[in-house]
């Protein structure tokens, strides 16, 4: 039987206040702190509790709503859309959207990215009733959703009155960009489109207050590792994921060009290290590196990690040959010198420039490594109509590389097959390595390309992490996106296969160009092929970027399911033995 308070109507709500005809609303003083913050499109799934908000976010002329069709989805491409302009934003229903996205909010945790996740919540009269809602688990108490937010959040924001809704959703977006993560914003259904004296028509524009280093602490770190890494013969410089978060990119060239030092990339910092650069000599994931570079760093005597993140994956399962006493460890906000000194408040870019300049010239290993290298060699020839091989699908990704594209790599083979990949000066590059949840490239994709209007996206899909997401290949095609995707038709869960095989890793072959084309259904532009040879490719690619080169474009690849990438093979083996 239904709780004897649900039969109660709400109270009504809170009447506008008399003499504030210019007041805002609620709704528009969000729709506004989006588009002010950088957000031009929001990734929605409408439910009851959420459409008069949805209302104000279409009225505002510089935001567009992006109907998703799933929430999981919604999430990935706030995540996606964030890692191409810095933020992203998403609003769901309550509970059954909310707990929907929650696995996508909790990947952008991960990966340091700021998304303002909205979810329309409870009519602000039924705050302290006794009321069971729809949607929830059927308890009255509204507080379920909030509780698994606060874990993946970093911020949360349960707006039910108005007096200090302005606060709330202001200390929620500033907290999540000051921190780089996700935010949690619930809004009471019926409190969108009343009129607050608190709510100007235009809100008056955020201050995000500059992080300054301590002067003292700064100052302390340079001199201590200048005197470190003056004294090596062969230092190296890492690059890691953090340098995002950081915003220490330029600082970060400013250091290898002053130094000399050979410049490495860990796998989870790839895209945010310049590969042109004529210091670079590749990813450094032990024995998973790229030839010649993990013998550099390996051998070096002294090695600066700019912002890594040493998880079991990007460690080979504990597997690297580094020695915490010859290293320099800079994150965000602190450095650590070796076994020693460890200086907090001092921010990456102010530390990297400032030692830039305290640097002695250094190009040994540079040199050594010049020395020693051999470039990698192309694949085998192939046989007349052998079937194509990734290694092969591979060599043509590349040549479609350029600074107007961006690779988007899921988890799985593509992991390794993609950061092989030379990336051309401005080719972004995308991939969630610390979460690593499947599925998460297809909804990515659609915000990446969204966000990232000039450059054309080319992703990298497993089969089985396609199979996850599919669905919203309907809004890439929905928002006119011109997106190439390759759908690695392996059979399996390969990836897994390497770490740990039994029959759970084979998974139900689909049609999938005819999935595709089922989604397409007529409308918008969408092109597919089914690719077995290189002769079927090179057409394939030849037709992508000729005369399909605005329609959303999905190839599927028919691959061996053993043909794996020789880093997965290593990779796994070790991932394996450290989880046995
Ligand atoms: N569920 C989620 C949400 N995320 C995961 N990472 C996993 C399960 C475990 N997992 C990691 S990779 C993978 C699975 C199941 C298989 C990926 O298969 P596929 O996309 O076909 O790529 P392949 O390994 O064949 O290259």
């Amino acid at each position: 039987m239904a709780h004897p308070s649900s039969a109660l109507a709400p109270a009504p709500a809170p009447a506008p206040v008399p003499g504030h005809t210019f007041s805002g609303t609620l709704g528009h003083h969000l729709a506004r702190r989006l588009v002010e913050i950088g957000v031009s499109d929001v990734f929605s799934v409408p439910g009851d509790f959420n459409l008069t908000l949805l209302d104000h976010l279409i009225d505002e002329p510089e935001l567009n709503l992006i109907g998703c069709c799933n929430e999981l989805n919604a999430g990935y491409a706030a995540d996606g859309y964030a890692r191409a302009k810095g933020v992203g934003a998403c609003v769901v229903t309550f509970t059954v959207g909310g707990l929907s996205v929650l696995n996508a909010i909790a990947g952008a945790y991960s990966e340091n990215l700021p998304i303002i996740c909205i979810v329309g919540g409870p009519n602000s009269n039924d705050y302290g009733t006794n009321r069971i809602l729809h949607h929830t688990t059927g308890l009255p108490d509204f507080t379920q959703e909030l509780r698994c937010f606060q874990t993946v959040t970093c911020a949360q924001a349960v707006v039910n009155n108005l007096d200090d809704a302005h606060e709330q959703i202001d200390t929620a977006i500033s907290t999540a960009l000051k921190e780089s993560k996700p935010a949690y914003i619930s809004i009471s259904c019926n409190l969108s489109g009343i009129p607050h004296p608190t709510f100007s028509r235009e809100p008056v524009p955020f201050f995000l207050a500059p992080k300054v280093s301590n002067y003292l602490g700064l100052e302390a770190a340079v001199e201590a590792t200048a005197e470190f890494l003056n004294k090596a013969v062969k230092p190296v410089i890492i690059g890691g994921p953090k340098l995002r978060v950081a915003k220490a990119q330029k600082a970060f060239i400013e250091l290898a060009d002053a130094s000399g030092y050979p410049i490495a990339v860990m796998p989870s910092g790839k895209g945010l290290v310049p590969e042109h650069h004529p210091h670079f000599i590749g990813t450094y994931w032990g024995a998973a590196s790229t030839s010649f570079c993990a013998e550099i760093v390996e051998s070096a005597d002294a090695y600066v990690f700019v912002g890594p993140i040493f998880n079991d994956y990007s460690s080979v399962g504990y597997s690297l040959l580094i020695k915490k006493e010859k290293s320099i460890i800079v994150q965000p906000n602190r450095v650590t010198i070796g076994n020693g000194l460890s200086l907090g408040w001092v921010f990456m870019a102010d530390f990297l420039s400032a030692l830039a300049k305290k640097l002695k010239k250094n190009s040994t290993a540079l040199e050594n490594y010049r020395r020693i290298f051999v470039p990698p060699g192309m694949p085998l020839m192939r046989e007349k109509d052998e079937p194509l091989r990734v290694n092969v699908l591979f060599k043509h990704i590349q040549n479609m590389l350029g600074g107007d594209s961006a690779v988007i790599a899921e988890t799985g083979d593509s992991w390794f097959n993609c950061q092989k990949l030379c990336l051309p000066e401005n080719c972004g590059y995308e991939f969630q390595m610390q979460y690593g949840s499947i599925g998460w490239s297809v909804g990515a994709t659609l915000g990446y390309a969204q966000a990232a209007r000039d450059k054309r996206v080319i992703a990298c899909i497993g089969d089985g992490s396609f199979q996850v997401t599919a669905q919203d290949i309907s809004t890439m095609i929905r928002c006119g996106q011109r997106t190439i995707i390759f759908l690695i038709n392996n059979g399996g869960y390969t990836i897994e296969v390497e770490i740990h095989d039994g029959p759970y890793n084979v998974i139900k072959n689909w049609d999938y160009t005819g999935l595709v084309n089922a989604i397409h259904n007529g409308e918008g532009k969408c092109w597919t092929a089914k690719v077995r040879t290189e002769d079927e490719l090179t057409a394939a690619i030849a037709t992508v970027t000729g005369e399909q080169k605005d329609s959303l474009c999905f190839i599927e690849i028919f691959a061996h399911k053993d043909d794996t990438s020789k880093e997965l093979l290593e990779w796994g083996s070790r991932v394996s033995a450290a989880n046995s």
